[in-house]
Formats: structure tokens, sequence, C-alpha cells
């Protein structure tokens, strides 16, 4: 393995030359596509005699300066790029490449997807189309001219307003874009083919008209329908919670089937991956809808977060990123369940994010040192990120963080800006200090606070002391304390909370924990309480605390704070199965079983949280509280625990399964939040295997009007590993075979069968006429699914998991780098693991090493992982 080499976020340079206008002439073929690239270069440093452009996999055919055409000792090719002579401060530069988008299965640039051309720019995919400046501090005005033959590619796009178009002979014919808004190389888009197209309009609150139009694959247009209503949620979303409107005439998106991730927020022409628009009631389940509006806000939250402000450097990915997912979890919540989202939320934290800072890719949510940008589109960048945003958010509360939002983009519209930018808006706005704060933005790991707590009954008083301590991680050894907001309620032996008082004054219930120990009193406290500590997840940290199982169980079945309840249940129940783990029990408590099944009976409650209580942490985040925990162990202590709630509490989970049995389906939160407890029911009742179930979810798949109850039953039958498994999979199979978005509900089930020779089904299921290993959903649906999403099988002792993924691995690299370094994230975790796994682990990291053409994406991940 030959060493790569890194950026570091301390290097930063200024450009030293600038490209303010672009235009751009894209003669569409499949392999021999001509970019023609004509930019207007303004010199920024007097010193500077050569320009060094980004390039990547493209044939130069000519490069002019001032119509000029270069002799050959006046430019160099240099490691994809290109390096020109150019002691001028001002000129026209004209670049002529060639590229073949139809082999271009990185799916980076310009690519094929199906019949369509289409785009991906973002982080250095622009590189790939021509050769540029492709940095995000570089801001252009764009024209593109798209040319294609007329009858296969009818729909020519970029982004902008069109401002011309025509036939031409041999039937092409073309288009030309102009965005009138400046913009860094990577929100670039082009696409051209056939489509349906769904139109409508917004009237923004300024009382301008913008044409939405959503373009899908032919015959899928009904499928469109809720991506278009979401958009224009969101748009009336931003406008009234924070203030901001959209900007251009036209606002488009396209569906395409082959793409690396979600979606891209192109400027003012966004593609999405299909999954992430298609959705009709017999295909998708509420999971999806729910995910759709989200990433539909998503991207048209980053016109403003993102697109009109702008990150300077790839350092600062979270600028947009964090900030943009805060808005788009805002958005749920305010159009959905407060509780429900920031459950969702808090279940990623620690599932995935905590996860990552104890792995080799651990990185402060603005990352120091990167070697391939693609590899940081991460947990840690997103969600943590969003966690700090909302930190700050909690510490300023909305008014003023508003204020910052609007002094934000009073400093820096159109600017590419860092991380600092941001907060020294916040704090200028608001008079709130964040000197400490800032350090949320440079170090890496998972604080871990720890209470002790001190009731002193003759003075009626309540004693807290925090301490903080962040573990060294990978990346950095030496951690200081941060600035912790501590979200706190005292609740009596009822469960309700107290009002807290110091001093003699009420006091916030938000406590500014800042320095490694801390500790608070707080007065008239009649009688010892409960300190319910970091409600809401008010801070991305672990807590420990000492509180006994019988307190955890008073405030899931009586707290007044739906979260506190929800937390303090998936605490209880964490306590439990690992003392199941230890052999400390040999099955769930009374004391549990008694809290779940008040849940269970509880009529004022939201089902959609019931459903969500009765969940079990994920064997991934158990498996964090513990280091070297046997694998299959914990997964049949935590079945196990399943199995017993499925049997004591059968006639409650019944009853509350019938009574959630709705007749006809429909699509709005109640609907979903009483299919949610229903199938939560179902599936506990499944695990636990009795006969009655059996035919319960047999009439379940059969009988169901919609995908989410069907595929609830399929799941359950599945998971429960029921005899009529087999032939469910087979129907469904039968009925959804051409339609590849639902064959990946298929491929998943296959894929987390809780069975020990998934792994042959598996095979067999990457013979199917669907499966596809070049498509990126195909390859999360199956392979990924197996990996992530059955953790006992991927670490079956024999190591045939870790290999059947190594192999996968080595072919994608050569296919799809990005898409292999996304899966390959559950063969890092070894640390996780006993000795001998460990050792099975790295052996297949070390086949992956050896590989002669390691693409820099995994190269990173295995050299860390071996490091
Ligand atoms: N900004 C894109 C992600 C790009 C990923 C590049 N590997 C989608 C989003 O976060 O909105
Ligand atoms: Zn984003």
């Amino acid at each position: 393995m030959e060493a790569m080499q890194a950026k570091l976020r301390s290097d930063y340079r200024a450009p030293q030359y600038t490209i303010d206008q672009l235009h751009l002439d894209v003669k569409l073929d499949d392999h021999a596509t001509v970019v023609t690239a004509t930019s207007q270069v303004i010199r920024n440093d007097a010193d500077a005699s050569q320009l060094h452009l980004d390039g990547d996999h493209l044939t130069l055919r000519s490069v002019a300066i001032n119509g000029n055409a270069l002799a050959d000792d006046q430019y160099q090719q240099i490691g994809g790029g290109l390096l020109l002579e150019a002691d001028l401060d001002q000129f026209e530069l004209t670049i002529v490449t060639e590229i073949d988008p139809a082999n271009n299965t990185a799916l980076e640039g310009l690519y094929k997807s199906g019949g369509a051309f289409c785009t991906q720019c973002e982080a250095e995919g622009f590189r790939r189309i021509t050769y540029f400046l492709d940095r995000p501090d570089v801001l252009a005005k764009y024209t593109t001219r798209v040319e294609a033959d007329k009858a296969a590619y009818p729909y020519l796009l970029s982004n902008g307003n069109k401002i011309d178009s025509g036939d031409l002979a041999e039937g092409r014919h073309f288009a030309i874009w102009q965005d009138p808004f400046p913009k860094p190389s990577y929100l670039f888009a082009l696409v051209a083919g056939d489509f349906d197209l769904l139109e409508d309009n917004f009237i923004t609150r300024s009382g301008r008209n913008v044409a939405l139009q959503l373009f899908v694959d032919r015959g899928n247009l009904y499928r469109g329908e809720h991506a278009m209503a979401s958009l224009k949620r969101a748009m009336k979303w931003d406008e009234q919670r924070f203030n901001l409107e959209y900007d251009l005439d036209i606002y488009m998106v396209v569906a395409v089937d082959f793409f690396n991730m979600g979606a891209m927020e192109n400027k003012g022409l966004n593609v999405f991956n299909s999954k992430a628009v298609l959705a009709d009631p017999q295909t998708a389940t509420d999971d999806e809808y729910h995910r759709i509006e989200s990433i539909i806000g998503h991207e048209y939250f980053h016109n403003w977060t993102g697109n009109r402000v702008t990150c300077r450097d790839w350092f600062q990915l979270s600028l947009k990123e964090g900030l943009t997912v805060f808005r788009d979890q805002e958005f749920s919540s305010d159009l959905g369940s407060p509780v429900v989202e920031r459950i969702d939320a808090v279940n990623m934290m620690r599932s995935h994010q905590f996860a990552e800072d104890a792995g080799p890719m651990a990185h402060p949510i603005r990352p120091d040192k990167v070697l391939e940008m693609n590899n940081f589109y991460t947990v840690t960048v997103y969600d943590k990120g969003a966690e700090v945003i909302r930190m700050m958010h909690t510490l300023l509360g909305e008014q003023k963080f508003q204020l910052g939002m609007q002094l934000y983009f009073e400093r820096h519209d159109g600017q590419a800006v860092t991380c600092d930018d941001f907060v020294a808006a916040m704090e200028d706005a608001s008079g709130v200090d964040l000197k400490l704060f800032r350090r949320w933005y440079s170090q890496s790991g998972t604080p871990v606070v720890t209470a002790s707590e001190r009731y002193d009954a003759s003075a009626g008083q309540y004693h807290l002391t925090l301490t903080q301590h962040t573990p060294a991680t990978a990346d950095q050894a030496d951690k200081q304390p941060l600035h912790i907001p501590v979200a706190i309620e005292l609740l009596n032996a009822n469960g309700q909370a107290i009002t807290l008082v110091s001093d003699g004054q009420p006091v916030a219930n938000v406590l500014n924990f800042t320095e490694a120990e801390q500790t608070w009193v707080f007065d008239n406290v009649a009688g010892p309480v409960v300190a319910s500590l970091f409600e809401n997840f008010s801070a991305p940290v672990k807590l420990q605390q000492q509180i006994s199982n019988a307190d955890l169980a008073l405030i899931m079945a009586n707290g007044s704070n739906d979260f506190a309840c929800w937390d303090a249940g998936q605490r209880l129940l964490t306590n439990e199965i690992l003392a199941i783990v230890d052999g400390a029990q040999s099955r769930g408590s009374d004391l549990l079983l008694d809290a779940i099944r008040q849940v269970l009976l509880d009529e004022r409650r939201d089902p959609a949280l019931i459903a969500l209580m009765l969940a079990l942490p994920t064997e991934a985040t158990l498996a964090q509280q513990r280091s070297d925990v046997d694998v299959e162990l914990l997964h049949q202590s935590r079945r196990q625990l399943l199995a017993q709630i499925g049997q004591d509490l059968d006639d409650e989970l019944l009853a509350r399964y019938r009574d959630c049995h709705d007749g006809e389906y429909q699509q709005h939160g109640q609907a979903v939040g009483r299919r949610a407890l229903k199938n939560a029911c179902l599936f506990i009742l499944a695990i636990a295997g009795k006969a009655t179930t059996q035919e319960l979810c047999g009439r379940q798949f059969a009988e169901a009007d919609n995908m989410t109850d069907r595929l609830a039953a399929l799941n359950a039958m599945n998971q429960g590993q029921l005899p009529a498994v087999t032939d469910a999979l087979a129907s469904f199979e039968a009925q959804w075979r051409d339609n590849p978005l639902v064959m990946d509900k298929w491929f998943s089930q296959v894929a987390m069968a809780p069975k020990g020779d998934v792994l042959a089904d598996i095979q067999v299921a990457m013979q199917h006429l669907q499966f596809d290993i070049a498509n990126p959903n195909r390859v999360r649906a199956l392979i990924g699914a197996f990996a992530s999403g059955n953790r006992n099988q991927f670490h079956a002792i024999d190591g045939s998991g870790y290999r059947f993924l190594t192999d996968q691995l080595i072919e994608l690299n050569a296919i799809n780098p990005q898409c292999a370094a996304r899966i390959i994230t559950p063969l890092m975790a070894w640390k996780e693991v006993d000795e001998e796994r460990q050792r099975l682990m790295k052996a297949q990291l070390q086949r992956l090493a050896a590989l002669p053409n390691l693409s820099r994406d995994l190269y990173e991940k295995v050299s860390k992982s071996l490091a």
C-alpha cells in the first residue's frame, strides 16, 4: 500500500487566480462528449505566473489564451490537472476536452444513468468535466449550452433560466441556460434525458411565481406527487420560520436511478436518487414518505445555507451540512411530531456517530486532515454538526438564533465562508459568549459526563456535581473541557417536574457546564428527586448517572416529558439486556415488564411514541457499552428479552395490534403513528414465535392495501423466522420483480434474515435480474444491509461475512470507489469485537491494502483501520 498525500485544513491559501465567468458548451455523446469551457480568469496574486487547474479522467484537445492556442511547452499535464504559463492580470481561457460518460461508473462528474445523462459535482467532480479551479471559494456566473440528439434526449437542463433553445441538423437540438447567481463548481448540474414532467408552481411571500418541475422516469408521474407537495411545504416553511424566500423563477428536481447518495442541491436543478423522490402507497413505506419529505426539504434549504452562502474550503463542510440538517430536522419537527423527530436523530447519533467517534475514522465536525473528501460526508459532519447548531440554538433561544441567522446572511450572502464566520454571526447578534463553545468544531470524540448527586433533607437542597471527560480518539490524543448545555428537570416521586430554584431565584432549566467539574445547588426541594439530565439530548454526550431501575421505570411510565420517558426506557432496557449478557439475570425483570405494560396500556400517549418505546436499543448501540462484548451473546440476549416481552405481554400487544389495525389506508400523521404501533406489536409477537402470530402476519401480508403493512408483516415473519416467510418472500418477488426500488426491500429482507446460511441466499439474490453491482441502491440494499443490518451473521466466527464483504469491495473498488467506501464501515469496527474476530477482520483489511489499484477512497479508510 503506497502512501497517498492528505490535505490539511491549516494549509488553506486563498486562490491566486479566480474565474468569475464561465461559458460551457457541452456536446453530448455516450463515449465522446466534447466540452468547451471558456473562462474569464482574473489574477488575484500579482506574484503568480502559473495557473494550476484541477482535472481528472479528461482527454485534452486544445487550450488557448485570448484566442491563441498554447504551444506544447506553454502547458503541462500533471497528476490529472493542467499547469499553464499565465503571467497576465486578466484573460480568456478556452479549453476543449473530451470525456466518456457511458464508462463513468464512479458516478462522479458527467455520467449516464440508465438512458439519461446527469452530473454529480460535489465535492470534486467538476474536474471530471473540464479543467477548472475546482474549489468552493471560486465563484463564477455560468452560461451552459447543451447539445444532444433530440429524440433520445428531449429535455436538456442546467442551472438557472433557459434563455434559448432550438433544433439543429442531424436530429440534434440545443438549449442554453444562464444562472444569474455566482456559484462554486460543485453546484453545477446538467441533465439530458427523456422524462415525464410533473409541473406545479409556488407563489413566494413577495408575490413571485416560481415554476416547479419534477422530472421522473416515464410512467412514474403519480409517484412524484408526494415529493412535489413536500417541496411546496418546504418553501412555505422556510419563509415562515427562517424568513427565507426562493430566488430564481424556476426550481427543477430530476430523479435518476444511478446515484451515490440521496440527492444533490445544485442551484435550481436538484438531482435526486429516484429512491428519495418516488412514492405511492403500494410501493413506499411510511418511513420512505417521511424520508422523501425530509430530503426534499434538506436540498431546498441548501439554497440559502450552502448555495447563497457556501463553504470556503471542504474542511468547512459542516457549515452547510450541519446547519442544513438542523433546518431539515426542524422542518420535520414543526410539521410532524417533535418527540418522534428528536428520537430519530438521537438514535442516529447513538448508533452511528458515537461509533464513528470510537473508530479509526474519528474526526471533528470540522476535520483537520482529509485524503478523499467524499469520505467526510459523515454522520459526524452531518448529524453531530446539526447537534452543534442545535446546542447554539439551545443556548441562544429561537429569537436570538434567528437574529444570528439574519446577521449571517447580511454579512456573507454571495460569499464562501468558514464555520468561524457562522459562530461569529451568532455571537455578535446575540451577545452570548461562544468563545469556549467553538471547541466543538475542533475537538473530536464523545464526551462522557458523570453525574454525582446528593440530597440534603435538612436544608431542602439538592446538589448536582458533573464532571466531563472526552476519551482520546484515533485522530486526537488530548482533549479539553467543552461548553455543554445541560437541560435538566428534577422529578418528584410521581415523575412530575418541580420548579428549579437557586439562591432564592427561579433558574432556567439549561445549565452551562464549561469546566472539567462543576457543582450546582437547588433550593426548595421538598423530598428526594430524580434528576432527568440532558433532556431532549441537549448535548451529544454519554451520560453516566447512578440511577436505579425503579426510578427509570418510574420516569418511563409516568414522566411528563415524552423524550425523558423514552430515554429512561432505553436506559432501563439497556441495563436489563446487559444484565442478561453478564449472566446477572436470566430474563427481563417484572419491573421492566410492568413498565412496558403501562406504556402499552396508556391511552393518552401518542401511538408513534409508544412504538418507539417498544423498540429495543440496537445491537450497534449496545455494543458500545462494553469493550469486546461477545457478538452472539449480545444478539441472543437482546432477542431473548424481546421474545419474553412478546410472551408475557401477548394479550396487551394483541389488543393494541387490533385496536390500531385501521380500515382504509391514509397517509397522515395519526394514521402513520397507529400503523407504526400496530407493526411494532406484530414484530415483538413474531419474535416470540407464537402460532397465532403466524396467522396474523400471513393475513396482514396478504391483505394489506399498502407497502408499510405488507413489508412490516414480511419483516416480522423474517426476523421471527416463521415458516411462512419463504412463500411470502417468493410472492413478494413475483409481484415486484419489475420494480427495482421495491425489489431493494426484498434484497434487504434476504440480507437481514437471522439465519446461519444467509450468505448462500445473498449469493443467489446477486444473480437476480434486478441486481446490478453498478447501481449503488442495489449494493446498499443487499450487501450494505447484510454488513450493517445483520450484525450477528456479518460477524460469523468462521469469518465468512468479512470475506464476502471484502470480495464485493474488491469488485466495487474498480467500479465505484465512493460506493465501496460507504459500505466498508462495519469492517472497520474491529475494536468492538473479540480477539479472534479482530484477527479475521484485519486479515480482510490486509487483502484490500494489498490491491494494486486501491482507490483513494478505500485507501484512506483501510490504512486508518490498520494503523
Ligand atoms: N451535498 C450533497 C452531498 C454530496 C456528497 C458528495 N460525496 C447532498 C446533501 O447533503 O444535501
Ligand atoms: Zn446537505
